[in-house]
């Protein structure tokens, strides 16, 4: 009998696989003054699950605001896109974004990379029946050192996706690395181009709210990044010691996130201990916002000729279209 279960896609696992040297990093971003951790160490599963639920917040309006562009103006962005080519998703999460977009562009292959392992492989199990026709990869990598892909994408013309204003976690001098190595992998393949969503700078009530929400989902997002170091690396953090702190910094255009310390405390990073004063905080993510005219500066210095841009009634929230 056949069968009829043939799993429709493969996983490329491009994460470092070098733990010593990602603790390491992790233990010398804690012991800096100011404290760090890496907005990737949201994402294990319950940090995806977080995330999900944010989408679904009132206050949270970046991921409804992009799907209302996309639904606006599908079939104009299709044809800007192209059809039957690579589809790069970066960032795929539960893919659902691209998921939407797969029919209309009739991609040949898509190719989904993400830090969260168990969330793309699930991701891609759920859509692979859907799409038969579809060559599905799933690359498991932090692209923030770039996109180690070279050797997965093949000579066709690549579409990358990047929604959700993901950007916004690089500051603009990465935010332009980044962009400059897509358009690199983009020239290389004529025809090529990058989908992008970008949150644009608004009032500081809005983005306040947006990352400090009434429910505490965004706080709980935050917060577990710890409860994540804590099983990963076998840290001690007390979760009762440590608030969220989410607020649009205005002068430097971007959103800020921090665990604020409640109390004078002693972390055990292993056989490190760490001190924390009360009020002492650990930066946990930025998030850049972006006049469009900045963003489109910034992709024409990456080296986009081409711009299109469509954005939500209010001008708040841009997706564009660089090639
Ligand atoms: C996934 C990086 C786009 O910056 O808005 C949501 C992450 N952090 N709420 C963002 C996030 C707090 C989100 N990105």
């Amino acid at each position: 009998m056949p069968d009829t279960k043939t799993v429709q896609y493969r996983i490329v696992d491009r994460s470092s696989g070098d733990d010593a040297g990602e603790r390491a990093a992790v233990v010398a971003g804690l012991f800096a003054s100011p404290a760090s951790i890496a907005p990737k160490y949201f994402y294990d599963p319950l940090g995806c699950a977080l995330y999900g639920a944010i989408c679904q917040l009132p206050e949270y309006y970046p991921t409804r605001t992009e799907v209302a562009i996309f639904r606006e103006h599908r079939l104009a962005i299709a044809q800007a896109t192209g059809m039957g080519r690579q589809f790069v998703d970066l960032g795929a999460g539960d893919c659902c974004k691209a998921e939407a977009w797969l029919p209309f562009v009739s991609p040949a292959r898509y190719i989904a990379v993400d830090i969260a392992g168990p969330e793309i492989e699930r991701a891609l199990a759920r859509m692979a029946p859907e799409f038969p026709e579809v060559e599905m990869i799933g690359v498991i990598a932090d692209f923030g050192g770039g996109l180690p892909i070279d050797d997965i994408l093949d000579e066709r013309p690549a579409t990358f996706f990047y929604p959700g204003s993901s950007i916004g976690n690089f500051t603009r001098p990465q935010a332009m690395v980044f962009l400059k190595s897509v358009h690199e992998k983009a020239t290389r393949r004529p025809g090529s181009g990058l989908l992008i969503g970008v949150d644009g700078k608004k009032g500081k009530r809005i983005l306040d709210a947006a990352y400090d929400d009434a429910l505490g989902v965004t706080a709980a997002f935050n917060r577990n990044a710890l409860l994540h170091l804590n099983s990963r690396f076998g840290f001690d953090f007390d979760l009762e010691a440590f608030v969220h702190r989410g607020f649009y910094n205005e002068a430097e255009g971007r959103v800020e996130m921090h665990l604020e310390s409640l109390r004078e405390q002693s972390v055990k990073l292993g056989d490190r201990t760490r001190r924390f004063a009360a009020g002492e905080r650990i930066h946990t993510e930025n998030s850049y916002k972006y006049r469009a005219e900045e963003f489109e500066k910034m992709l024409r210095e990456a080296g986009f000729a081409s711009i299109a841009r469509w954005a939500s009634p209010d001008e708040g929230y841009f997706v564009f279209y660089a090639s």
